[in-house]
């Protein structure tokens, strides 16, 4: 920052709860690079010993893929907690754009975000992951949304709290494991450059919260949908056989998912990662680049 450097922010859950050891670890190495090349500076954030990092050294990174569920899952109303403790948390996409937010840090790459869970009518569980994007001004750049969610009423949400949904080079909104939801985006966008602008544009005007750059995953990496789809609609129906409930769902869902795909989708979540990498770090150096 002080070099004047575009700076990327990473999440530790996706390292921690989204992806089995040791793939988990040479995700986060290679999404590190990734970000490099790009010509930016990668900050993957966690808590050690009840402490913030801002960009982890290597060790870390390690402790956190190998002790992977061991490590506490840790959304913005945790930080408190986790601050007056010994622990260490793996911060998912709510605390990571709190601080990111803090240490000024305005692109943060991630796989997916949370939403809307499906029957969210009757349990009521919508993924803080949205009401801190209402919160903080962050861009968020994901593959969408996972179809474990319900993708129709996570835009809707986003909408109420005004957050600008992009999408990149697409007009629909990404599902994740496949390149469109159905949904229609609120913003198409085909360059690096109007992301920044509109990203410099909600500062201008003063909007307190974030954004989301919807990337579809590359086209070579896309597993075939209908055997993710079944498998997310199989682990579903587990997690409900199970009474798997609140923050345990979506790590539940993603092991499960894995598991019934043999490793595709495992494949296809480390090929969508590193691509949203690469336009995240473009998109941090168009914001440079733009003085803004
Ligand atoms: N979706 C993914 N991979 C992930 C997550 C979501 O495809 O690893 C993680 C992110 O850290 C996200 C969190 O912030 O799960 C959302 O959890 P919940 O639904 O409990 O809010
Ligand atoms: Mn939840």
């Amino acid at each position: 920052m002080a070099d004047n450097k575009p700076i990327v922010a990473l999440e530790s859950t996706i390292i921690s709860h989204g992806m089995p050891y040791p793939s988990n670890y040479n995700m986060a190495l290679e999404v590190e690079e990734v970000i490099r090349a790009g010509g930016a500076v990668p900050a993957t954030i966690a808590i050690l010993h009840g402490q913030i990092h801002v960009g982890t050294s290597r060790e870390a990174l390690h402790l956190l893929a190998e002790r992977g569920q061991r490590v506490r899952k840790t959304a913005s109303r945790d930080l408190p907690l986790l601050l007056s403790s010994q622990q260490d948390g793996a911060t998912t996409v709510s605390s990571t754009m709190k601080i990111a937010s803090m240490a000024g840090i305005r692109v943060f790459v991630t796989g997916g975000i949370g939403g809307v869970h499906r029957g969210a009518e009757t349990t009521g569980d919508v993924s803080a992951d949205l009401t801190e994007l209402a919160s903080s001004p962050v861009a968020v750049v994901c593959a969408g949304a996972k179809s474990i969610l319900d993708i129709p009423r996570t835009l809707e949400f986003l909408e109420t709290f005004s957050v600008p949904v992009m999408s990149y080079q697409s007009d629909s909104f990404p599902a994740f494991f496949t390149r469109s939801s159905g949904c229609p985006s609120q913003i198409r966008v085909d360059t690096p450059e109007h992301v920044a602008q509109i990203i410099s544009n909600m500062s201008r005007l003063g909007m307190k919260g974030g954004a989301v750059l919807g990337v579809p995953i590359p086209e070579e990496s896309a597993a075939e949908g209908e055997q993710v789809e079944k498998a997310i609609h199989k682990a579903l129906m587990e997690a409900q056989e199970q009474r798997v409930e609140g923050n345990r769902v979506t790590p539940f869902l993603l092991k499960r998912i894995n598991e019934l795909t043999q490793g595709e989708s495992l494949r296809a979540n480390v090929a969508l990662v590193k691509n949203n990498a690469k336009i995240g770090a473009s998109v941090a150096v168009a914001l440079m680049n733009m003085g803004a």
